[in-house]
Parts: C-alpha cells; structure tokens; sequence
C-alpha cells in the first residue's frame, strides 16, 4: 500500500516527503487512508486519501462534480463555515485515475473525532443540528443540477422488490437459513415502502439530501465537542428529509454497533432519540411541510427496513456490495437492523409524540 499511496501522492503533487500512512476503518464502500508528509521544516501535514468504489459508485466524476457544486454552495453562503477542499492533480483534475483503473481523490485532513456509538446526549443533539444545518443550507439549492449517483438509492419500494426477487433466484443457497427475516421483512413491505411510493408519485416534496447520515458522517472537534463539519457527500441527491433523520437515528439512537451480534444488546434508545430530534428539527422545522414532520418516524422505520433488506440481500446474493469481516456479517447487520426496525415500531406512538413536543418546544 505505501507504494500505491506514495504513487497517488506524487500525482497530486503534494509538498514534502512521503512519512507514514494509517488505514482509517470506517465506512463500508470506499477504502480510506489517513497520509502524513514531512514537510522541509520539519513540520507534518496530513492528507485524506480515499479510494472510491466503483463498483458502487460507477460514475465517480459525477460525484466530485456534484461534491464541486454542493460544497461551492455552502462556502459562498457561510463563508467562514469549515468545508472539505479537494486537491487538484497536474492536469487539473480533482481526482486520478492510476494505472489499474483505481479512482483516487484526495482533501485536507480535519484533525477532529467522529463517534460510532456515543452516551453523550449533548454529542447527540449537535450531531442532529449539524444535519438539520446541512439539510437547511442545501433548501434553496437546485436539485435538477446534481447527478444521480447511485439511482434508486433509497427507494425502499424498488429494494424490497429487489430482495424478494434475489432470495428467489438464491444464487448461493443462503435464501432458506434466512426465511424467518424474509417473512417478517415481507409483512412490513407495505408500510416500509408507503413513503418512497409517494416520493416516486410527487406526493412529497423533492429536497436536496445527504442520503448517509450515520453519526460517523459528522466530524467534532475535539476539545469544544462542537460539529465541525458533514463529510462523506458521495451521495448527496434529490430524497426525502425523513430518510436522512430516520438514517440517523437508526445509528445514532441504538444502544449498539450497527454489526452487534448480540441482539440483546440491541435497542432504540427513545432519550437519545429525543435528543437527536431537538437537534436536527430546531433548524428544519421552518423549512419543511407539516406532510414530512408527521412522517419522521415513519421514515426511520422504513430506512432501517430498507438497510436490513440491503445487508441481507447482500448476504443472500454472496457479498458482492458492503465490506465484510467475517462471512455472516452482512447477516449479522441485517439482524441487527431488523431488531431496531422492531422496536421503532413498538416505540412509534412515543416517538411521534416525541417529534410534536420537540416542534412545539
Ligand atoms: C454505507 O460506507 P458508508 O459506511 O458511508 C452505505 C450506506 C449505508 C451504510 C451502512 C453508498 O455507507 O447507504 O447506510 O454503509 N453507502 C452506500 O453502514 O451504499
Ligand atoms: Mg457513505
């Protein structure tokens, strides 16, 4: 690896000499590494390297243009606002394509924390303001402009359909050991895939959204605990507020990992709930429908149904999609998911009651 990423460095031009590179685990598609120069002065700079998935993402210049376009939105409103900053290659490009097809980019490194699994409720509600700010800094933002960069990505309706349709055609032989989630996944189909139907039919409005908002997808500084800034912008695309506060809160509000094996471990925690909810709906209340605040839980229920239908189709289809560990974990984060979708349900009424008094606060 240090030679590729010495390699990829020299075709960006970066100052100084190659010093030490540390693989940053996190994130299930792209590989992404952490590289420090030593500069003349002796001082150390350090770069975010990341190689982009193209088998998930295969239009990858799309997808800087689009982080272009976002980005430049932002920064020309909130000047001051801390944002992600590409490097350009020789012949001006935010990217290199190396020898063996591999699609590099590469931008400053933020020195700042990220949580998986946090306690901290104040650490919560910010995570929740940085994508309600996100999501209301993108409101006047012409969605007709971005690529579709991955297409259907949350269309609940279409991977559902696409679930039923691999386990039928089981092309590894994993659809029988997995039956009892298929049947539960096939008795909350309707419910789960009511809003991506009328998404598709115009009955909702189009927002722009950042479509990945796991609680990792916000960097904190480290000393004030204050959001620095939203990153991982690959798939930000025309979708429904209610998914990116449902993807959030589904990660964000559980009382494990997202890839817990123990599923007693696992539950929707309602008060770390309630205080991602003061976050992200203090600053989108003003700019949404009464339509899309009503349907909050809704939307958490159906992308955590939705993300389970994923892992499992995933597994079911041989792990061509999400990196892996171990060979169950595609079915061990379906699992997981599936515990949570339960118990969103069970939860709903005082949730949705949570969402009202938060918005009336
Ligand atoms: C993937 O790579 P990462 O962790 O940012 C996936 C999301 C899932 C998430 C689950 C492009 O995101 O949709 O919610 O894993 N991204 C893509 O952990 O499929
Ligand atoms: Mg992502």
């Amino acid at each position: 690896m240090f030679e590729t990423l010495k390699h990829v460095g020299d075709a960006f031009g970066l100052a100084g000499e190659f010093y030490s590179y540390d693989v940053i685990t996190m994130g299930n598609i792209n590989s992404t590494f952490k590289v420090t120069y030593i500069l003349e002065n002796k001082a150390l700079k350090s770069y975010l390297f990341q190689k982009v998935n193209t088998n998930v993402f295969k239009n990858p210049v799309e997808i800087m243009e689009n982080i272009d376009r976002v980005t430049s939105h932002i920064r020309s409103k909130f000047p001051s606002q801390l944002s992600l900053h590409f490097y350009h290659t020789g012949d001006g490009k935010n990217y290199y394509v190396s020898e063996k097809d591999y699609f590099w980019r590469v931008s400053n490194f933020v020195d700042s924390v990220a949580y998986n699994v946090t306690e901290d409720l104040v650490v919560i509600a910010s995570t929740g303001e940085a994508f309600g700010r996100f999501q209301m800094q993108l409101a006047d933002f012409d969605g007709s402009t971005l690529h579709e960069t991955i297409k259907d990505f949350h269309n609940t309706k279409l991977r559902l359909d696409k679930l039923f349709e691999d386990a039928g055609i089981d092309p590894v032989n994993r659809a029988e050991s997995v039956a009892e989630e298929l049947a539960y996944i096939a008795s909350v189909r309707d419910t789960a895939s009511k809003l991506s139907i009328m998404f598709e039919n115009g009955d909702l409005p189009v927002r722009v959204t950042h479509n990945d908002t796991k609680a990792n997808n916000v960097l904190f500084d480290k000393i004030t605990k204050r959001p620095l800034l939203v990153i991982d912008l690959d798939t930000v695309m025309p979708g429904m507020p209610m998914y990116d506060f449902g993807d959030a809160v589904r990660f964000i509000a559980s009382t494990a990992e997202e890839d817990e094996p123990d599923l007693n471990k696992v539950y929707f925690d309602t008060g770390k709930f309630r205080a991602f909810a003061k976050g992200f709906l203090g600053q989108v209340k003003d700019s949404l429908t009464k339509k899309e605040l009503d349907n909050m839980v809704l939307g958490a229920f159906s992308i955590t149904v939705e993300l389970a239908a994923r892992f499992l189709d995933d597994y079911i289809t041989g792990d061509k999609y999400f990196k892996i560990n171990y060979p169950q974990h595609n079915l061990v984060r379906a699992r997981c998911q599936l515990k949570l979708a339960k118990d969103i349900m069970r939860k709903a009424d005082e949730l949705k009651w949570i969402v009202r008094t938060t918005l009336s606060e």
